[in-house]
């Protein structure tokens, strides 16, 4: 049966960050329904009629409240992706006692109307009762900080049930901090170290502008909205860090993160489907279906590659050859296509991250070839066209001229006319 999962939440809310952020770690898909707290919802008042506050899950239409205990709910219900409490009973006291303590000491929403929590009154109140507050938020930091110790999360080695009941609050801080003008981290500094290391999800691309294979990383990191450092390569002159990362290929694209080298194009967008499984779903759930487009995606690679290569680089009989088979394979993937406006359907798939790269080298083909795609394949122009109106894909493709000026560059590099 699917799952429908629907969560009543407020984006500034750090209690409805909590659950925003489970439900990222396990993978969850969800409804988000933006609440307007100062007219709310009958469904908000039928679902949480005891406290009518957000965040509210609801699951198959069951709703639960109280950020920790749906944080703990989503645990229990998706047991195998990231588990956040410890299975150890005592462990798991001791991460309940530390939620709890962050709700009930220092529990820093300004928005929350029933609190009367230190941060609060560091943002809400002035002069010597703003002065407590500080002191107070400052040891309550401090505490967290002791619990903390030198582990790199209060779970340990990931992500556990403390760190997601805090870690919204971190992105208050700077709240905090303009309206009490002081430094937590002045005080503090292992508890923000930590925060932005929960924060940060280190994302390094090893890139070289005209590929294709880098081009299916671009838009695969975009769909899925994901921040990252570009690193653009000299395959000439490859760095060291290349070197280290891909040291059987030796090639690009090169996903790092957190220090992690991926390689292999297709491999790569795999990975970045997996981890980022929220937005954007690229390959189906569906062993079959999740099959058919490997199969697809893999067939680009070693027939449109191949084919396109040639076309470039060969004259003669051998790119005659060349071409037949390009656009036979090409018909090919437009027989799969069929009437849905993308290979995976009502939206952008894997195959198409897989083959729309190759979009931006048409024209060089074309011009190498002297022939026309579109006048062979125009279905597959046509796909091609609607795919670049979604701008994750145009933004990660370059103009096809300066593709072309850049295939000629590298012809008369190797001594090809
Ligand atoms: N199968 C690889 C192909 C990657 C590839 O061919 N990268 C080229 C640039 S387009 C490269 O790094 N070439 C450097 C070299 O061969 O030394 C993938 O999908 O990532």
């Amino acid at each position: 049966m699917a799952e429908e999962v629907v969560l009543l939440d407020l984006l500034p809310s750090a209690f409805g960050m909590r659950v925003r952020i489970a439900l990222a770690l396990k993978g969850v898909k969800y409804e988000f329904k933006e609440e307007d707290l100062w007219d709310k919802s009958p469904l908000l008042l039928k679902m949480n009629p005891v406290y009518k506050m957000i965040p509210v899950l609801i699951h198959n239409g069951n709703p639960i409240s109280e950020s920790l205990i749906i944080v703990q709910y989503i645990d229990e219900v998706w047991k195998d992706e990231s588990p956040l409490l410890p299975s150890d009973p005592y462990q798991r006291a001791q991460a309940m006692f530390w939620a709890d303590f962050i709700d009930k000491k220092a529990s820093f929403s300004v928005l929350s109307s029933f609190m009367h929590h230190w941060a609060k009154k560091v943002c809400m109140a002035k002069g010597e009762e703003q002065e407590t507050a500080k002191k107070e938020l400052i040891e309550c930091l401090k505490l967290l900080e002791g619990e903390l110790g030198d582990k790199p999360y209060f779970g340990g080695e990931n992500l556990g049930f403390v760190d997601v009941a805090l870690v919204p609050f971190y992105c208050w801080f700077y709240a905090y901090e303009t309206c009490g003008n002081f430094s937590i981290e002045a005080e503090c500094p292992t508890v923000v170290a930590w925060g932005s290391v929960s924060m940060a999800d280190e994302v390094v691309l090893l890139d070289f502008w005209p590929s294709a294979f880098a081009m299916r990383v671009r838009i695969a990191l975009a769909l899925k909205g994901i921040k990252y450092e570009n690193k653009l390569e000299d395959l000439r002159d490859k760095s060291p860090l290349l070197l280290k990362m891909n040291p059987v290929h030796k090639k690009i694209p090169v996903l790092i993160h957190n220090g992690k080298p991926i390689c292999e194009s297709l491999i790569i967008v795999q990975y970045i489907d997996d981890v980022w499984k929220g937005e954007s779903p690229l390959l189906s759930s569906d062993p079959y279906q999740r099959a058919q487009a490997l199969f697809w995606a893999d067939f680009v690679d070693k027939k449109i590659c191949n084919w396109a290569r040639k076309v470039c680089m060969t004259k003669g009989e051998e790119q005659e050859t060349a071409k037949k088979e390009l656009i036979e394979c090409l018909k090919v993937l437009e027989g799969e296509l069929g009437d849905k406006p993308y290979f995976g359907g009502e939206n952008l798939g894997f195959v198409d991250v897989a083959l729309v790269p190759f979009y931006c080298w048409f024209y060089s083909y074309e011009t190498c070839g002297n022939f026309s795609i579109e006048a062979e394949c125009p279905t597959l122009i046509g796909w091609a066209k609607r795919c670049m109106e979604k701008e994750s894909v145009s933004n990660s493709l370059p103009d096809e001229h300066k593709v072309y000026r850049y295939l000629l560059q590298v012809k008369k590099r190797i001594g090809i006319e």
